[in-house]
């Protein structure tokens, strides 16, 4: 009686345990595991879960981990704590890995560039090996899904961290849980074509694959100097002549769309169905990856982006048009009541659902979260305009898709 529908034709299945949002990263860090209650709460309440199949995550084992990631990092991670951590960083086997000390240093990093100090994009905090394992559990249970042929669509809010490298946290992101799923997808796929719509590059999944032909890395993203001094958009790659390592095999399959701050909704329509599109045709892929981070819409704590929800679930619409075997990740999202909306909105938009636009507030623990003075509690908005200069002219933006198709 809530209108909610099983989708004609195909299957999707969600995958989550609610073990992953009791986490602190800490007080002042912008990674809130909030935003995944708010979105659980909202999907929930509008009754999404009768037209999925659900799944409750189960951690990770090490060796699956060990697939992609360093094996001594892995050991390190199964194990850190902000209780064990000296211990662990005095080991011999760890204590290679630790840095040499600066005088001036802000932070002390430790092995792998985790660290203790707040103000540390990557810190050791309580229970943090749970939330890791259990993420990527997650996402290889919806990857095993998909290549088992037991669902066509799959979901994973708490994952999608593109930046974890394979002996080295990076930007918020331990493990590579993209990496994992897509070396699973290369035994059953032939091809797997790998999109990022985060506001931040995609670095660690296009690393990953530089030498691999049969994945094609592409990643929308903020990228150029960004203040006075000069510093760039974390963290720094991406650049439209990035497409991969040169001179090997891997040459080619990799697609990087650097944009100006500000891009707005028919700009940003007009770069990603235009590249993605030239993308599917020239690559003819067997399955995708879909990360969609939730930081590059308007209004975000640290994104610099003017996309409104509806942009970005029509990004997924776009996707999911080509029917292939699609896998939907999580990734950034700072500012939790609009990624919890956005994910909300693109969980209904892969089932196929259309929801009523303002939130019933009686769905939700607590609807303080989508109450809003000055924008109400619609589901697709606030609308989200000119917050950023818009720096992008169209005719670059042309150009841009020109110099990429070639
Ligand atoms: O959304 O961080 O700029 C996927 C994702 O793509 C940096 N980090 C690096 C370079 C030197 N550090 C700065 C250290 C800052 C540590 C704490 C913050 C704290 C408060 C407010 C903002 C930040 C912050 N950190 C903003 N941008 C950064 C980036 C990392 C961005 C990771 C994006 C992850 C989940
Ligand atoms: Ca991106
Ligand atoms: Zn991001």
């Amino acid at each position: 009686e809530n209108g909610i529908t099983r989708p004609k034709g195909y299957k999707v299945s969600f995958h989550y345990n609610s073990r992953v949002e009791d986490m602190h990263f800490g007080k002042t860090h912008p990674m809130k595991p909030w935003r995944l209650t708010l979105t659980k709460h909202l999907v929930l309440g509008y009754g999404l879960h009768y037209a999925m199949d659900t799944y409750e995550a189960v951690a990770a084992g090490k060796d699956q981990v060990r697939a992609f990631h360093d094996p001594d990092y892995v050991d390190f991670l199964a194990q850190v704590s902000p209780q064990t951590f000296a211990d662990l960083c005095a080991m011999p086997r760890f204590a290679k890995y630790c840095p040499p000390k600066h005088e001036n240093d802000t932070i002390d990093l430790g092995p792998f560039n985790l660290s203790t100090s707040a103000g540390a994009d990557c810190p050791v905090f309580d229970g943090m090996s749970t939330y890791l394992f259990l993420y990527t559990g997650a996402t290889l249970a919806a990857t095993h899904q998909l290549t088992t042929q037991q669902t066509d669509i799959a979901v994973n809010w708490s994952g999608g961290l593109h930046h974890a490298h394979r002996g080295e946290a990076s930007g918020f992101c331990y493990i590579n849980d993209i990496v994992l799923s897509i070396l699973d997808m290369l035994r059953y796929f032939p091809r797997v074509l790998y999109i990022d719509i985060d506001v931040h590059h995609g670095d660690g999944v296009e690393e990953a694959f530089q030498r691999q032909p049969r994945v094609m890395t592409l990643s929308y993203h903020r990228y150029g100097p960004y203040d006075e001094t000069g510093h760039k958009f974390f963290p720094g790659t991406g650049d439209i002549t990035d497409t991969g390592l040169k001179g090997t095999v891997g040459e080619h399959f990799a697609l990087n769309v650097p944009i100006p701050s500000g891009i707005d909704d028919r700009q940003y329509k007009f770069l990603f169905e235009a590249v993605t599109g030239r993308a599917i045709e020239a690559f003819n892929p067997s399955a995708i990856v879909l990360q969609c981070g939730a930081d590059s819409l308007g209004g975000d704590r640290l994104g610099q982006f003017n996309i409104n929800i509806k942009q970005h679930g029509e990004c997924v619409s776009f996707v999911k048009r080509t029917r292939l075997p699609l896998l939907i990740l999580g990734g950034g999202g700072y500012t939790a009541r609009n990624v919890a909306r956005a994910w909300c909105h693109e969980t209904a938009l892969a089932t196929d659902n259309v929801l009523p636009d303002a939130i019933p507030l009686d769905i939700v623990p607590r609807p303080e979260a989508f109450q809003n003075r000055a924008h109400g509690n619609g589901l697709l908005y606030p609308p989200f305009q000119r917050l950023h200069n818009n720096e992008c002219k169209d005719a670059d933006l042309e150009g841009m898709v020109k110099k990429i198709d070639t």
